[in-house]
């Protein structure tokens, strides 16, 4: 019994690859006609009707009144950072993607870390708070796995401090908080489509926003700095969508009820599968909000568990099961920031750290089973039940077809 698992010599549970991030394509044939009809109509980019009807879909999703189609949401940060003014220093969370940081660095703009709080790891006011100098312009916050963070706390505090206060929504297209949809809070936010997305245009993001006067530097920086009529009326670049992309995002986003119900599916299956693991536990959002369960995050209390985080990561990868430590290790102790954690991190982020050593993003979307689900919740006990009897070696060798 003890062989059924893959590092202690059994077959692997799946035969192909179980990926975190298998894009969601849930109507091929209407991406395809409305890629066709694009083609026919010889308008393939620069605010063609699929990117205009995607951009008026997405402001109606996010309850705002302007949206920005763009390439993708790294550009739609640094323009949001460069047309709001930025400069000098901005508090961002340490427990992100590295975007979130590099693309205030590559505006000249010094990200300056924060901590999280553990039990939602969204951005700690507090702590923030802490790192704010007389350098400071803004706060970078980050609705992390699409869990809202704490937006009234970090109104107060932006407000206190006079800073410009912006969301990176990359992950949070269709949560709520407190009843109220992603995409309103702050001066905007900024959410991304790319492919592992659970809605997706290929590569693609949006800036939204009620802000009227940020919505037009946004668009006019995003072409160039170019009106409707082509007059050059600032400094800009080419951040536009290409009407594939927005063919692609407004059918994804057409099935946005569907997918956030395949995606909660999941994640109940989870948590009726993992009840019970000892050192397991399944990340839950705030009661008091709706989110789109595009992560499902595990922990592992080593202790509790027995087997540490990367050995459970290296078990299921053996099993075909391609897991994501999102967000580890922090973008504090990665480059460049690493090389200057007295002007980068000038606090210990202890949470950040002991949060990032412990989870694992789980597969979910709608290439996923139900089964799948029940099979990698079967493998996690079993792992665990199993831990004293896996040699290290079998955790350290290849594993996975990748
Ligand atoms: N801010 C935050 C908080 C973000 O999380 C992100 C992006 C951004 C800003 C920037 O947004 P964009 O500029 O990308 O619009 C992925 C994504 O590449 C990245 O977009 C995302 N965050 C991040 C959280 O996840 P990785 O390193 O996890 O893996 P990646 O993209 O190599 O793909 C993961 C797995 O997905 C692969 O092993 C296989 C599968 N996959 C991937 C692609 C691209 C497929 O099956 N098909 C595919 O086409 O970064």
């Amino acid at each position: 019994m003890a062989a059924d698992l893959a590092v202690l010599g059994g077959d692997p549970a799946f035969r192909q690859p179980l990926h975190v991030g298998r894009p969601n394509i849930p109507e091929p044939g209407k991406v395809l006609r409305r890629i066709e009809a694009a083609m026919d109509r010889r308008w393939l980019t620069h605010f063609g009707p699929l990117s205009r009807q995607f951009e008026e879909k997405i402001a109606e999703a996010a309850g705002v009144r302007y949206c920005v189609a763009m390439c993708n949401a790294s550009i739609g940060l640094q323009i949001l950072a460069r047309a709001a003014g930025l400069r000098g220093e901005v508090v961002v969370p340490s427990f992100t993607f590295i975007a979130s940081a590099h693309t205030l660095l590559w505006e000249g703009i010094t990200p300056v870390f924060c901590d999280i709080d553990e039990s939602t790891g969204n951005i700690d006011p507090d702590h923030a708070r802490h790192v704010i100098t007389d350098r400071t312009t803004g706060i970078l916050a980050v609705h992390l796995w699409g869990h809202p963070a704490p937006t009234e706390r970090l109104d107060d505090l932006a407000a206190e401090h006079g800073l410009a206060l912006f969301y990176d929504s990359a992950h949070a297209i269709g949560s709520k908080h407190h009843g109220r949809p992603v995409g309103g809070f702050g001066g905007a936010e900024v959410l991304s489509f790319h492919a592992t997305k659970f809605i997706n245009s290929f590569e693609g993001g949006a800036l939204v926003t009620d802000d009227e006067g940020l919505a037009e530097q946004v668009r006019l920086m995003h072409n160039y700095g170019r009106g409707t009529g082509a007059e050059v009326r600032s400094v800009g670049t080419n951040a536009k969508m290409t009407e594939v992309a927005a063919a692609m995002g407004l059918t994804s986003l057409e099935n946005m009820p569907y997918l956030i119900s395949v995606n909660s599916g999941h994640y109940r299956t989870y948590r009726a599968g993992l009840a019970g693991v000892p050192g397991i536990s399944l990340r839950a959002p705030d009661p008091a909000d709706e989110v789109n369960h595009q992560y499902i995050v595990i922990e592992v209390d080593q202790e509790a568990a027995g087997i540490d985080r990367d050995s459970v990561v290296a078990a299921l990868a053996a099993e075909n099961v391609l897991t994501r430590t999102h967000f580890h290790p922090g973008c504090h102790r990665t480059e460049p920031y690493v090389r200057d954690p007295a002007r980068h991190a000038p606090l210990p982020l202890p949470r950040s750290e002991a949060l990032g050593d412990r989870v694992i993003s789980l597969p979910t979307g709608m290439e996923v089973t139900t089964a799948d689900v029940t099979t990698v919740c079967r493998l996690i006990g079993r792992i665990v039940e199993l831990a004293p009897k896996i040699p290290r070696a079998a955790l350290s060798r290849p594993t996975g077809v990748i």
